[in-house]
């Protein structure tokens, strides 16, 4: 290797981001291999800070997954299963659904992420009465809802464009998109993953078409299967090039897969590089997606504090009753509390900010207490309010 050289290229690509101009597909590949993973992390660093200053952003929110029954057979995932009647498939009534948000009445959440497998015969009324029934109880929470990929086999199902379905779901109060099903783009790799899903053009047609609504969305890419690195910036540039068409994501989530309970239990784990490598390229070749989010739940909470150095501005929220990543064996806790994030976001150096959904600003941390608590830094985190003290939230 010819160190001038690359420190020469480094440099190069280095005026390229503090013009904000678009890395092309070698750039990003040469990111990715060049030996300094510090001097990537503080470019990164760089541009997160020119976009967002030490901010870090979180919300209160938790998860909803009606059914696990999936038609499909995807070869990284633990939760779903293949048959109505299979053991361990559950698909909840409708109750059922509005009870998860009953039980939270009291805590402060500005938002309820639904995503579901892709059941067999569930009408398209129970998609919307879910929507519709959580509007109801809570008409200020946001329900951001359905991944492309469920939108997709809606479509095929009941015979309706995209547009008609996403209509429908706005309507019953779908007010953003999860970012989930884009798994890895190329065909190469998708073959091998999920044969048979909404394949990457599908994918990026639902967002177009939801963003044409005005519905913001979410993107995010699956890392660490059988995916080349080659495959990884293919990904990336694909997701560029929609937001440079339509602008309408809000964060982009790298995914580090989870080997335990699917059929791909032989892989090792991405190591604790190349996540940090992947959060600081994926920051500086999306230079037109505002955010980045490690999510905690699934990069764990070490490595999600260590990310907000190399790039990660978002660290999703509370999250409560997660389920597609335990399944598959996350070992984090099922939720947070705010107070814990703040903690963490404070002892990284940087100022927690409490979102809503769509970026807007609600609480930003000044040093002093959150709700009459204070955040004392000098406890661990699991003293203090580690999921155990939701009424904290
Ligand atoms: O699409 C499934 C991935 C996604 C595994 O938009 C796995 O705010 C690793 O999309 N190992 C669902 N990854 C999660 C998701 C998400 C999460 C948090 C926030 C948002 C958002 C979106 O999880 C799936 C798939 O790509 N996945 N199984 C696994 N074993």
């Amino acid at each position: 290797m010819n160190r001038t050289k690359d420190t020469a290229r480094f440099a190069r690509i280095a005026d390229k981001v503090r013009a904000n101009e678009a890395l092309d597909a070698d750039d990003g590949l040469f990111l990715y291999t060049y030996p300094d993973l510090l001097a990537v992390g503080a470019l990164a660093n760089e541009r997160r800070e020119a976009l967002h200053g030490d901010k870090t952003f979180f919300n209160v929110n938790f998860h909803i997954n009606p059914t696990n029954v999936c038609v499909a057979d995807c070869k990284f995932c633990s939760f779903a299963r293949l048959e109505p009647d299979a053991p361990a498939a559950y698909t909840m009534s409708i109750d059922e659904v509005k009870q998860k948000l009953l039980d939270r009445m009291d805590q402060p959440v500005t938002e309820i992420h639904i995503v579901n497998g892709l059941h067999h015969h569930l009408p398209l009324d129970y998609y919307k009465d879910c929507l519709r029934e959580l509007k109801a109880l809570r008409p200020d929470i946001h329900l951001k809802a359905y991944t492309a990929v469920e939108i997709h086999y809606f479509a095929e199902k009941y015979g309706m464009s995209y547009t008609q379905v996403l209509s429908e779901l706005k309507e019953a109060g779908l007010d953003s998109m999860p970012g989930g099903g884009a798994e890895i783009f190329a065909e190469r790799a998708r073959r091998k993953l999920c044969r048979g899903k909404a394949d990457a053009d599908e994918w990026l047609a639902v967002h177009r078409a939801a963003h044409e609504l005005g519905i913001r969305t979410n993107c995010t890419m699956l890392y660490g299967t059988v995916e080349t690195l080659e495959e990884r910036i293919d990904h990336m540039l694909r997701l560029r090039d929609l937001q440079a068409e339509t602008g309408g994501f809000q964060t982009f989530i790298p995914l580090a897969f989870h080997a335990d309970n699917n059929s791909l239990q032989k892989l090792p784990p991405p190591t604790g590089v190349d996540n940090l490598r992947t959060y600081a390229v994926s920051r500086l070749m999306l230079h037109n997606i505002a955010h980045i989010k490690a999510y905690w739940i699934m990069i764990g909470i070490k490595t999600a504090q260590i990310s907000l150095s190399f790039g990660v501005d978002d660290l999703d929220g509370t999250v409560q009753e997660e389920k597609i990543y335990h399944m598959a064996g996350a070992e984090t806790p099922q939720a947070l509390s705010r107070v814990d994030l703040v903690r963490l976001i404070r002892e990284a150096g940087r100022v927690a900010v409490e979102r809503d959904t769509l970026y807007n600003e609600r609480w930003t941390d000044d040093g002093e207490a959150l709700d009459g608590i204070r955040i004392d830094a000098s406890l661990p985190y699991s003293t203090q309010g580690q999921g155990v003290r939701l009424n904290v939230l």
